[in-house]
Formats: structure tokens, sequence, C-alpha cells
């Protein structure tokens, strides 16, 4: 079987995803043939979509991406869409889709229809099944892991045989649509290494500091202990109910394996651990982890809660690797954090976690969020003035976007689809009403955040000029960003 995959992506925003790439890699083993349609590198006026307000920076590297794409010649998705069509053939397109990207997707196979059956699978069509399947160009999705479902699907498909018995299919009948049993979880540590080869090269470009690595994005658990409001995960928690635990992760020997695996093949030296937070694993775990890892001599960047943290879990990530960490802050409000998003901890643990991570010259970063129900501008304040107070090169700021199947979207219930039956863009989280600004003040806001942040106090009354949404504040943000990183145009985003 021809599988071709297709992944949806904003423009350059690079990182090989590690769902495609593991299904991929299972594909491949039971002799399917894979290629994939990827978004990332196909220089078009069609963007997400999701734009990120924080410091891209820090030093400037010798290349950037947007050197290593200057000659990419410009396509239209549909063209570049119908040419990997024509050229692979395949007898299944294949669909990783997030809510964000799934209007888009629908809109390019309305216009460019394969010949072939469409399965869409990921986040969407996981969480809100009903509203995937409800367009034509879908044919059937995956609820849930795709591992074993993609192997007997295709395995069926190919035989000829009925597919309609298949653990989490979810398909259309003349009587409406079904839904099928869900499948127990996969072991972790029976997955194949990952396949980074059917990306473009340029997914691994990894700037750090101001040198230039390889590397991509890595997962070693699925799920998550905690239930934050805003998170999918607590969908997930209810909906997978019996499929086995939750919160799983691989051994550190499969771990040390895989990713010996990545840089032996990809001369991967450069990681994001994607898992919630590295330090929820005790010091055993991160000991064996040590013996696996620190003989490879990677570097990696990971994300850690401030609560879990302790000296001497710091150290044995950096003697495995860790050069940069990013903690979840997302308000400064105590009671912000703790009522309204379920994350317990306190300012001072967060403090005392930054401290620590210093002390052990790790890169820090943050990760806020603005537009939170009953927030006000003080609040927002207030976040800002946490940063502060933390002295770190970057942050990272979005405003909340309640996605369905979240707390957050339960308690507010906005509409998933808007009047014009779409579903509300990403660039547009700002709109939902949720907190007590404006969404143009929110918007406002995120385009200033890092200023206020790491410019000192007394220009504050210029930064809120800078807000605006007109010429004169665009070019007072032009100049802030300008001082603020002694760059103009060449940047090197961070990870
Ligand atoms: C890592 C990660 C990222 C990384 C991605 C790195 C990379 N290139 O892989 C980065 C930081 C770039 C990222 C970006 C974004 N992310 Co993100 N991310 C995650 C995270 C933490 C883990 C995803 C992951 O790799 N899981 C492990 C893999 C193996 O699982 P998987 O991808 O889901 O794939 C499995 C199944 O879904 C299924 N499957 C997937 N695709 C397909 C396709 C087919 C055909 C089939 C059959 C099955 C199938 O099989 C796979 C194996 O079992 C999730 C949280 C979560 N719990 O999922 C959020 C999450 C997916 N992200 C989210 C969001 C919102 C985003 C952004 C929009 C953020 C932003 N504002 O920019 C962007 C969009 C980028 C994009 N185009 O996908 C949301 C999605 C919400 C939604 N309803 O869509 C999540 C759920 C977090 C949340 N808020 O709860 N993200
Ligand atoms: S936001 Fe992070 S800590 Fe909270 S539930 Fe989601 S993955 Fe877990």
């Amino acid at each position: 079987m021809k599988i071709l995959f297709m992944y949806p992506n904003a423009y350059l925003s690079n990182g090989v995803p590690t769902g495609i790439a593991t299904l991929s890699s299972l594909l491949k083993e039971r002799g399917h043939e894979v290629d994939v349609f990827d978004w990332t590198f196909i220089k078009t006026a069609v963007r997400d979509t999701t734009p990120t307000y924080g410091t891209r920076i820090l030093l400037p590297t010798r290349y950037t991406l947007e050197d290593l794409t200057a000659d990419d010649p410009v396509f239209s998705l549909e063209d570049a869409f119908a040419e990997k069509l024509q050229r692979f053939r395949p007898d299944l397109v294949a669909v990783s889709v997030l809510t964000g990207y799934f209007d888009a997707v629908i809109d390019l196979l309305k216009k460019v229809k394969p010949s072939c059956r469409v399965v869409a699978g990921g986040i969407h069509p996981t969480i809100c099944p009903e509203d995937a399947l409800s367009f034509r160009e879908i044919d059937m999705i995956c609820v849930g892991e795709g591992e074993e479902f993609m192997v007997e699907l295709c395995e069926a498909m190919e035989k000829g045989k009925d597919i309609t018995g298949i653990r989490n299919l979810g398909y259309k009948t003349e009587r409406g649509t079904r839904f099928n049993e869900l499948r127990p979880f996969v072991n972790l540590d029976n997955l194949p290494d990952m396949d980074w080869g059917i990306f473009d090269k340029r997914h691994l470009f990894r700037p750090f500091q101001g040198t230039v690595y390889s590397g991509g994005c890595f997962l070693m658990s699925r799920g998550c202990p905690e239930r934050c409001t805003y998170c999918l995960n607590w969908a997930f928690r209810d909906k997978f109910r019996g499929c086995g635990r939750y919160f799983r992760f691989q051994s550190p020997q499969t771990t040390g394996r895989q990713i010996r695996f990545l840089k032996e093949r990809y001369n991967a030296d450069f990681f994001r651990f994607y898992d919630e937070s590295l330090a929820l694993f005790d010091e055993k775990f991160l000991t064996s982890l040590v013996g696996e890892l620190k003989p490879l001599g990677i570097k990696f960047a990971c994300s850690l809660r401030p609560e879990t943290i302790s000296k001497r879990k710091v150290d044995l990530l950096v003697s495995m690797g860790c050069v940069a960490a990013n903690i979840g802050l997302e308000s400064g409000n105590e009671r912000i954090r703790a009522e309204i998003l379920n994350r317990r901890m306190s300012n001072d643990q967060i403090r005392h976690a930054v401290d620590i991570l210093k002390g052990a010259n790790i890169r820090v970063t943050t990760f806020n969020m603005i537009g939170l129900p009953g927030e006000t501008r003080e609040n927002v304040f207030e976040t800002i003035e946490l940063n502060k107070s933390l002295d770190i090169p970057a942050v990272n700021v979005y405003a909340i976007y309640p996605y369905p199947g979240t707390e957050i979207y339960n308690r507010f219930h906005p509409r998933l689809r808007d009047e014009s039956g779409m579903i509300t863009p990403v660039s547009r989280a700002s709109s939902f009403g949720m907190s007590k600004m404006t969404s143009g003040e929110i918007d406002g806001l995120l385009r200033t955040f890092e200023f206020y942040v790491r410019l000192p106090e007394d220009i504050w009354p210029q930064i809120q000029i800078a807000e605006g949404n007109d010429i004169c504040a665009e070019d007072a943000r032009k100049q802030f960003q300008e001082r603020l990183t002694g760059l103009s145009s060449r940047s090197a985003s961070c990870c």
C-alpha cells in the first residue's frame, strides 16, 4: 500500500511531528510505502493562523531557516498537493490534524480531491469525531492512538478485507456515523525508532545560543498526571478510561536506544523533550536516564513544572545534557492560577525553581497566557511583574484558546464553529470574551508583553503606545525590539 500522510502546519514552524514519524516507521516495517505532504516548507500565502508573541532570539546564528528557504519557489498549496498526488499516487491519504488546521485541510481537500480514501487522525478527530466525520472530504477517522489502527487498516485495505471492525475507527454508514470500541494503549517500549527520513531535512535545524544544531522533538511519555483546565489531557483522561494507565512512560533504555538511533541516522545532537515535566520522574529513573544519555553527548531543552524541581534532580538533568528549560507560569496571580487554571503552585515555588535552574546554568524561559476567564489588565501586569522578577532571557505568551474537550470549554461553552461555519482561528483567540478585557486590549498586551517584561519600568508609558494596531505603534515596537535584542532582521528562533 502507498500511504501519503498530510501534516498541516504553519510555514517554517519546524520540528518533525512525532506521531507521523512513528506511524511511518511502523508502516514501513510492514512493507508499505510512505510519503508525506508537509506544509511546513511550502512557500505560499496560505499561512496559519497561530502567531506566537514572544522573544524570538537570542544570539544570531551563521545562517537562519529563512536563509535555508530563500531560494524555494513559491507554490500554491493546491498545486503542491496535486503534484504530490500525481507523483506518489497513494492508495490512502492519512491526515494528522489539530483543531486549528482542520478547516484548512477540508478546504484543500475540496479543491484537490484525492482519488483514494482519506483517513484523518490526531487531536481534532479524537476530540471532535462527529465534527470531523461530518465532512464529505473525510471518509473515516481514527479516535486516539494510531499505531495498531494504521497497521490493521492498511493490511485490511490491501487485502480487500472488511475494515468496519477495526478498533478506534469512526466511519459513515447510511444510517449515520459509527464509532468502534477503543483499543488499549500501546506499550511505549514496543514502539519503533522514529522515521524522520520522509521529512524535509530543514526540520532538523535547531539554533541555540548562536550555534546551529541538528535535531528534533522527542517524547518519552504520553498523558499527564495533572488536570489543567485549558489542556486536552482533561478530556483524554475521561475519553480513554479503561484503555490503560493514562500517564505512561517508556523505560530509560528505550529512550537511550531511540535517541542513539536518531543521533547515528540523522546526526541529531539537540533535542526538545515535550514531556510535561522531566522532573516528574523520580531520582532512580533519572539516574538511569543519565546512564543512557550522558554517553551520547547530546544537548536538550525540556519543560519542567516548578513544584517537581529539586537541586538533585536538576543536577541529574544537567549531566544528561539539559541546557534549557521552560516553565508554564501562565499567570502571575496565584488565585487565577489555582482556581481558574487548576495549576497549584505558588509564586515562591516558581522563583525558587528558577533560582535552582539558573544556578545550574540552564537557560530558563516561561510560557504565559492572557485572556483568562475573569482576568483584568491589572492581573496581566501581575504576570508581567512575576516574569520580570525572574530575570530570564525569553518569555512566550499566548491568548488562551478554549479547545473543545477542555474544562474551560465545558464551563464557557463557546461555539466551536461561528455563524459562517468556521472554527475560530487561533489567531482570533482573544475574541472569546472570557476575560474582563476587550479583544483589542488582549492583542495589544500580546504584542508588547515581552517589552514590559524586559525593558525598564520607566518606559512603560511608551510601551503602552506600542500596544496599538497602527503604524506608529508598529514603529515603536520595532524600536523596542531592536533595543531588546541588539539585532535587527537576522534573528534565530529560540527553542
Ligand atoms: C509536542 C506538541 C507540540 C509541538 C509539536 C512538535 C512536533 N513537531 O511534533 C509544538 C510545540 C511544535 C506544538 C505546536 C502546536 N501545538 Co502542540 N502539542 C504538543 C503535545 C504536548 C504533544 C503532541 C505529541 O507529539 N504527542 C505524541 C504523539 C505520538 O501523539 P499524536 O501526535 O497525538 O499522534 C498520535 C495520535 O493522535 C494518532 N494520530 C496522529 N495523527 C494521525 C493521523 C492518522 C491518519 C491516524 C490514523 C492517527 C494519527 O496516532 C499517533 C500515535 O498514537 C500535545 C499535547 C498532547 N497531549 O497531545 C500538544 C497539543 C497537540 N498542541 C496543541 C496546540 C494548540 C498546538 C499549537 C496550535 C500551538 C500554537 N498556538 O502554536 C501548535 C500547532 C502545531 C501543529 N501544526 O501541529 C494542542 C492541540 C489542541 C487542539 N484541539 O488542536 C495540544 C493537544 C495541547 C493542548 N492545548 O491541550 N505542539
Ligand atoms: S497543561 Fe501540562 S501539566 Fe497541565 S494537564 Fe496539560 S500537559 Fe499536564
